[in-house]
């Protein structure tokens, strides 16, 4: 009996496919079910970690070069259980018009998006909570939505640096007294993959986000 209640909330993250590239959100997909949105500076790994957590190489595209994903990348688990993959901000060398573009199609799509519901914020161990991650934690905070802080490339510092960089992380986190998670991650040695996945495993048996029909119907019948 045990394993079929464990089967049963078990997320397949390796059948994680490739659905949408959108420039904002008024072109994506509904919005019902649960989103969980990897975020972070340009060049922090976030299309190598969703790459790690779903076992594929090259689901999400990577480059040395910062600003690869100029565009809302969405991907399906399941029905109703996405990862989305957010262009990466701070990237100082990007033409200002197209910075401006992007910072606001990621602005829209983290304050409007009813189904996002869980943040994985993504952060070079070596450069952590640089001024524009902390004020995406803060915005998550203020708006309940529970944060994972990734400290990524975890295999470029020695052991004993890791631990205290992480213990750091955690006691600045504390200040935003929210829902805030701080872990070390590197997607080429793979540390912190099973957390990750438990965490966003408890982050999709939240209540999904339901369609904009079913609660106005709602709505008609409760006047009725
Ligand atoms: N050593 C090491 N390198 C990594 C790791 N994760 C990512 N990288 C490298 O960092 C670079 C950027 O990785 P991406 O995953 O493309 O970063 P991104 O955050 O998606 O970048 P943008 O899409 O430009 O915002 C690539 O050269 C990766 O190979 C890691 O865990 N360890
Ligand atoms: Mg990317």
């Amino acid at each position: 009996m045990r394993d079929i209640k464990l089967d049963n909330k078990k997320i397949h993250f390796e059948n994680a496919a490739f659905r949408i590239s959108a420039p904002d959100i008024s072109h994506l997909t509904d919005d019902s079910g649960i989103e969980i949105a990897f975020a972070g500076r340009s060049n922090a790994g976030k299309s190598s970690a969703l790459n790690a957590l779903t076992r594929q190489k090259s689901l999400a595209r990577t480059s040395k070069t910062p600003g690869r994903t100029q565009l809302i990348n969405v991907f399906e688990i399941e029905e109703g259980k996405r990862l989305i993959d957010l262009p990466g901000y701070g990237f100082a060398k990007v033409p200002y018009e197209v910075k401006k573009k992007w910072q606001k199609a990621l602005g829209e799509y983290l304050q409007k998006r009813k189904s996002l519901k869980g943040i994985v914020v993504l952060m070079d161990i070596r450069h952590p909570l640089k001024d524009l991650d902390k004020q995406l934690i803060q915005w998550a905070v203020d708006s309940s939505i529970p944060v994972l802080a990734l400290l990524t490339k975890s295999d470029k510092l020695k052991q004993g640096v890791r631990s205290k960089t992480v213990k750091e992380v955690q006691k600045a986190a504390e200040e935003f007294d929210g829902d805030v998670t701080v872990r070390p991650f590197s997607s080429l040695k793979h540390t912190g993959l099973d957390e990750v996945k438990n965490i966003m495993t408890e982050w999709f048996a939240q209540e999904p986000a339901v369609n904009e029909e079913v609660s106005e119907n709602e709505d008609e019948l409760a006047e009725d």
